[in-house]
């Protein structure tokens, strides 16, 4: 008995160290430690030994299993080990090659417009600043000297949600905002979404809006108008002209539509431009005493202007595109053909 132990587990510890995969490595659990196994057979057939082998043998038999079980516990994490250097070799991927018909995307032409209007500025020291685009009537009309029986206010031209609070209807809301938290001098720039209850060819219930704001001591119109001018350069190239036209709005005095020569064709007169030269781009005007005042802002000692150019209009002209639906329909075959 003692013989046929040491030969097994000379044997065992041979066949354990040439075996190199985890199936063969069962197959040889089964071997030795299964119900027929080698050693489980030796185990059985000490019932037949006298009282006094049973402690030699059975102290040899434990020291047989300890050796081969450990040595099948090495090997088991040794294979383990290999197998999974394999695996991750196997599955390796190089993250630096290009992928095939890799499709770039591009930005959305009104979202590049406000980043090149957004550029213009902050090369001008303007910060871009946000704000909700649920606002209350306060912050939407009042603030803005825009009085209650004042049309704007009507249902029939703004999203109403309560009461008293609304979808904004422009983004002045944001600068009203700002100008109760910040001291003056400031030069602020506040570009998002804006709605309106309006539908057809050239407005949109949502739409865009990009204001600018500048609140200093001794600003005036004049340096609205070369500020204005230095900007619509930038943006239409240089010999670009601009018409300042008087207009009104309740929160600016006085208060002007600025035009720019036709970028599609210099002023000579298109279809774009209806045969004028000029194209409206956008309003401005020195703000009203009365709402700097409301916002706690000393209309002595401080002046301010302000302009909004139509960011969606400057989309669409920018692109020949003449319906402003197709802007927010987002039709891939639409977009595909924005330069
Ligand atoms: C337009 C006109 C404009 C402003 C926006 C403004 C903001 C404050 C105070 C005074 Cl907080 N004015 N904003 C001023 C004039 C015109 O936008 O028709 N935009 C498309």
């Amino acid at each position: 008995m003692k013989e046929k132990l040491l030969q097994i587990k000379e044997e065992a510890l041979k066949e354990f160290s040439s075996c190199d995969d985890l199936k063969s490595l069962n197959d040889l659990r089964v071997k030795y430690f299964g119900k027929q196994g080698a050693l489980t057979v030796v185990l059985k057939g000490m019932r037949d030994l006298t009282p006094q082998e049973r402690p030699i043998i059975g102290a040899l038999v434990n020291d047989v299993r300890q050796n081969i079980e450990s040595s099948f516990a090495k090997k088991e994490e040794e294979i383990a080990t290999k197998e999974l250097a394999k695996k991750l070799e196997s599955e390796k991927i190089d993250i630096t090659e290009p992928s095939k018909d890799c499709e770039k995307g591009s930005f959305h032409p009104i979202t590049r417009v406000i980043d090149r209007l957004s550029d213009i500025c902050v090369e001008m020291g303007f910060e871009v600043v946000q704000g909700p685009e649920i606002e209350s009537d306060y912050y939407n009309f009042e603030a803005l000297n825009i009085p209650q029986n004042h049309p704007a206010r009507d249902m029939q031209d703004s999203f109403y949600i309560t009461e008293k609070f609304l979808m904004r209807t422009q983004t002045s809301a944001v600068q009203v905002r700002e100008m109760e938290k910040r001291k003056p001098p400031f030069k602020i720039v506040s570009p998002g979404r804006t709605y309106r209850n309006d539908s057809d060819s050239t407005h949109s219930p949502m739409f865009h809006q990009f204001e600018g704001l500048v609140i200093d001591e001794n600003v005036s119109m004049a340096d609205l108008k070369i500020m204005l001018n230095t900007m619509l350069t930038k943006l239409f190239g240089k010999g670009t002209k601009t018409r300042f036209r008087p207009s009104f709005f309740p929160f600016t005095e006085p208060s002007v539509e600025v035009d720019v020569t036709c970028p599609n064709c210099g002023g000579e007169g298109c279809r774009l431009c209806k045969g004028t030269g000029w194209l409206e781009m956008l309003g401005a005007g020195v703000v009203n005493p009365k709402v700097l005042e409301m916002s706690g802002i000393d209309s002595k000692k401080y002046k301010g202007f302000a302009f909004g150019p139509g960011v969606d209009r400057l989309a669409m002209i920018e692109n020949g595109v003449t319906d402003l639906k197709l802007m927010f329909k987002n039709d891939i075959r639409f977009l595909n053909q924005m330069k």
